[in-house]
């Protein structure tokens, strides 16, 4: 998939509402989220072993696979994944918000679909702060949050950036690569 014909959605910015995070789920604090891999649990907050892809079932429930081709086979989804290497924004399927920890859709990625509040620091051992591009495959719209103060960047559904250094923060300085925290997903 050629990246040439891709355009940012996702421009504006703003600020959580009270009632917003009110009816968000809240964080399981002090405790990452379990998901099954290879047939095990596995904390995420602490290490995803040898998974590249995690993705949500239902609201905390987590599966994670080796790569795509895992995924694609144990989901039982049609066609092969995008070669690694290039841009595979289209391994993100419809339904899921997904974010890559490297711009241009690679990297590891963890995959969302309940609506509510994401806490990537109880996903990943690492990737809070380090997401660099995403794809909302969704419907509906999604708010990435950095944790400076209240501010985030709005996704519309089907919106993405292939590369937050784009995305600049219109209520702190900077860009949101390697900033987000949190995921709202309505
Ligand atoms: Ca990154």
């Amino acid at each position: 998939m050629a990246l040439t014909v891709l355009s940012t959605s996702v421009l504006l910015g703003g600020t959580v509402t009270a009632a917003q995070a009110d009816n968000a789920p809240q964080a399981k604090d002090g405790s990452g989220v379990q998901a099954v891999y290879k047939g095990r649990s596995i904390d995420m907050s602490k290490s995803w072993e040898g998974a590249t892809v995690c993705v949500e079932q239902t609201y905390g429930e987590y599966r994670c696979y080796d790569d795509d081709a895992a995924y694609r086979d144990a989901e039982g989804l049609a066609g092969p994944a995008s070669d690694v290497g290039v841009s595979a924004w289209d391994d993100c399927r419809s339904g899921y918000f997904c974010i890559w920890e490297d711009k241009n859709y690679a990297g590891r990625r963890v995959e969302g679909r309940a609506p509510g509040m994401h806490y990537l620091q109880d996903l990943t051992p690492s990737f809070a702060n380090q997401g660099s591009s995403f794809y909302n495959n969704r419907s509906t719209n999604a708010h990435l949050l950095d944790g400076c103060t209240s501010d985030y960047l709005h996704a519309d559904g089907r919106g993405y950036s292939p590369d937050l250094t784009q995305e600049d923060r219109l209520v702190c300085s900077g860009n949101y690569n390697d900033k987000i925290d949190q995921i709202l997903l309505f």
